[in-house]
């Protein structure tokens, strides 16, 4: 499909799922399972009002999310204790399918917690969100409910930045802008119509997300979207405006070290893609410059992206979930 036809077809807004009650009454008539899971990472001061507001307005008010967890990486603020006490399911990801060699980042969270959670539909959300409403996931799952082509849903929306103590409307999204867009553009130019493709607020059907491989880091946005487009085809993403989001915008340099992840992620795809041949291996270590008064200094910091396989090729998730069938 061409991508002009698919902006236009497969954009959508969080206004037409609004109606809680009918979205309520479509997934019961499904007979889906919805399971919301948030990667936590020491998100002690944004994750109380984000639990507690889906939770009255999704669990208690309008049963729509069955399962509210968090997926945690052993944070070492208050994470975990705000939502035991708010009765949501903690999961640490290092805690499940240890057999496997060891993994890390935000990637790993959301892979293991395919295993751990028991949805139908999983939509993930950030934790660091400022700005939450029930949106973040009635978007996504509300377009699942009645797209039934459709797989994957990204969220996207405007994303305001503070720059010098001001707030400007749109500036955020710099690895958006200047890595991601250009690198899709450059070699997947059907996924040019992704407003957000990093966006962390998306959901996906179980059937879809088990059947593709995951990087471990921050690389695991772009991945899907690549594997998913590969496997089920333009037509099973959608995208869906969730207005605006704020979370508490990262350094330069943090999103350097972020990029880095990505960027093996993406070469590591075109290469199995067949789209490029790489003649050495990727340097998992980077150099991050610092500066303290006029001396400049170098640390290494050593970034890593797995390549977990799909889900379901794993004996472990099979027996589960063969066991719950
Ligand atoms: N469980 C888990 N969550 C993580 C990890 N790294 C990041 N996250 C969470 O993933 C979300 C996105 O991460 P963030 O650093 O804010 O990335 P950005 O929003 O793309 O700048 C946040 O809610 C983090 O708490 C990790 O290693 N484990
Ligand atoms: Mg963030």
């Amino acid at each position: 499909m061409d991508v002009g036809r698919w902006f236009k077809k497969r954009t959508y807004s969080h206004l037409d799922y609004a109606n809680l009650r009918q979205l309520v009454e479509k997934k019961n008539d499904q007979g889906v399972v919805i399971s919301v899971c948030l990667p936590t990472l020491n998100s002690g001061k944004t994750l109380g009002l984000i639990l507690r507001v889906l939770k009255e307005i999704l669990v208690d008010e309008y049963p729509l999310i069955d399962e509210l967890a968090i997926v945690d990486s052993h944070s070492t603020d208050n994470t975990v204790d705000i939502a035991e006490k708010l009765g949501v399911s903690v999961f640490y990801d290092d805690r499940y399918l240890k057999h496997l060699p060891k993994a890390s980042g935000k990637g790993e969270a959301l892979w293991k917690s395919l295993y751990f959670l028991k949805g139908d539909i999983i939509c993930w959300i950030d934790s660091d969100i400022k700005n939450i409403h029930p949106r973040f996931a009635y978007g996504p799952i509300g377009v699942l409910l009645n797209e039934k082509k459709v797989g994957y849903v990204k969220g996207f929306y405007s994303r305001p930045i503070k720059q010098g103590g001001v707030i400007r409307e749109s500036g955020g999204g710099r690895v958006t802008e200047i890595m991601a867009r250009p690198f899709l553009n450059l070699f997947y130019p059907e996924l040019a119509g992704v407003i957000q493709p990093l966006s962390g607020e998306y959901a996906g059907r179980r059937e879809v997300l088990e059947s593709v491989p995951f990087f471990t880091g921050y690389g695991v946005e772009t991945g899907l979207l690549i594997d998913i487009l590969n496997k089920f085809g333009l037509d099973a993403i959608a995208q869906v405006n969730l207005e605006k989001r704020i979370h508490a915008n990262q350094t330069t340099k943090a999103l350097g070290r972020m990029s880095f992840g990505i960027m093996q992620a993406a070469f590591q795809r075109l290469e199995e893609d067949g789209k490029i041949v790489l003649k050495t291996d990727l340097n998992r270590t980077m150099q991050i410059i610092k500066r303290k008064e006029d001396e400049y200094y170098m640390m290494r910091k050593t970034i890593r992206e797995i390549e977990r396989p799909p889900m379901n090729t794993i004996k472990d998730y099979h027996e589960k979930w063969k066991a719950k069938t």
